[in-house]
């Protein structure tokens, strides 16, 4: 018997080892330990055996059986790590490939100009301040010392908004009511950036929009100069730019600056475009705002954001920043 046994053990242990699959473990786990296996039979078959012989085959058939046990416990656990491998292997996701040929949005060259001009006079010490895109006629108009009816209006054409009385309230024709707005709620010594949109009821053309950007600048100060503005100018379109463009300070009337001048910078093509106006506080300006013009003086500068925008990436017509065709707007 314990031949036998040994025989039995032998091969099941090389039909364990060569099982491929749970299944075939569990076939085997049957066959090996079921009612009709050997061992079974064999237990059976020990009633008929002498009390010692009885005792040491018992022994030896619980022996096998463990040893059954043991080596179908193995195989099982071996095969079940196997399969959770392949498993994981194969519902593995390969985010990358799935990211391949994706294209990633970005901001509009528009907002990326204003946000590097931020940057830019951020870091030369100015803060940034934002105002209302409805404006009353004072803070557009009046205060900047453009008296009601004066043909100087005309300048801006103004889009007026049904409220209030009649001319009272309007879409922000330029950012300079934000400095108005400045002068009246923080005391001098200012230094200010102030981007924004702004509305106008301009056709649109190459260099115009009915809807476009500005950004502010004001200086109060003690002692400023026109020289302080000049610097600062230079300054601010030299980092935009780099160092390599040309440009003219060319005298100009703004009713709201005295003495005025535009800024302008000359296209590959030779011809100027310009840029913004700027010119140091009137001192009507300074006084509307409860400031003594014999102690403060300023300068301020309104540039065009979206025209910067188009000189600087070589873009020759304004409509296309705004035409929102992604495979011209991905170049930037
Ligand atoms: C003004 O708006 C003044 N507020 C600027 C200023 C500020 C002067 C502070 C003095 C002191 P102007 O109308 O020239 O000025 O406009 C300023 C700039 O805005 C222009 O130089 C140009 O770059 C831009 N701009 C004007 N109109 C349009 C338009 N329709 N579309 C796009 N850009 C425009």
């Amino acid at each position: 018997m314990d031949h036998d046994l040994d025989a039995h053990l032998a091969d099941a242990a090389a039909a364990i080892v060569a099982a491929v699959d749970l299944d075939e473990v569990r076939a085997l786990d049957a066959e090996l330990l079921g009612r009709r296996s050997v061992i079974s039979t064999a237990k059976k078959r020990l009633g008929g055996l002498e009390a010692d012989e009885r005792r040491d085959a018992g022994r030896r058939l619980n022996e096998v059986r463990a040893e059954l046990e043991r080596l179908l416990d193995g195989r099982r656990t071996e095969l079940e790590s196997d399969e959770r491998v392949h498993r994981l292997e194969s519902e593995r996701l390969d985010l990358t490939e799935l990211d391949r040929g994706r294209r990633l949005g970005h901001r509009h060259v528009v907002t990326r100009t204003w946000e590097h001009l931020e940057d830019l006079f951020v870091g030369m010490g100015y803060t940034v301040v934002e105002g209302p895109e409805i404006e009353d006629e004072w803070h557009n108009f009046g205060a900047l010392n453009f008296p009601l009816g004066h043909p100087a209006r005309d300048m801006y054409d103004t889009l007026y908004v049904d409220y209030g009385e009649s001319m009272s309230t309007l879409l922000r024709t330029h950012t300079s009511p934000v400095q108005i707005r400045v002068m009246e709620t923080t005391g001098p010594p200012i230094y200010s950036v102030m981007p924004g949109r702004v509305f106008r009821s301009d056709t649109a053309d190459a260099t115009h929009m009915p809807v476009f950007h500005q950004i502010e600048g004001l200086v109060v100060d003690r002692d400023t100069t026109f020289g302080d503005l000049a610097g600062t100018i230079q300054a601010f379109t030299a980092a935009y730019f780099g160092a390599d463009f040309e440009s003219r300070l060319r005298p100009s009337y703004f009713p709201f600056t005295e003495p005025s001048a535009e800024f302008d910078i000359r296209r590959p093509d030779g011809s100027w475009l310009e840029l913004g106006g700027c010119g140091m506080v009137h001192p009507e300006v300074l006084r509307a705002c409860g400031l003594d013009p014999e102690e403060w003086q300023g300068f301020a500068f309104g540039f065009g954001l979206d025209r910067l925008a188009l000189m600087r990436h070589g873009i020759d017509d304004l409509r296309e920043l705004f035409r929102n065709d992604h495979r011209f707007l991905s170049q930037f």
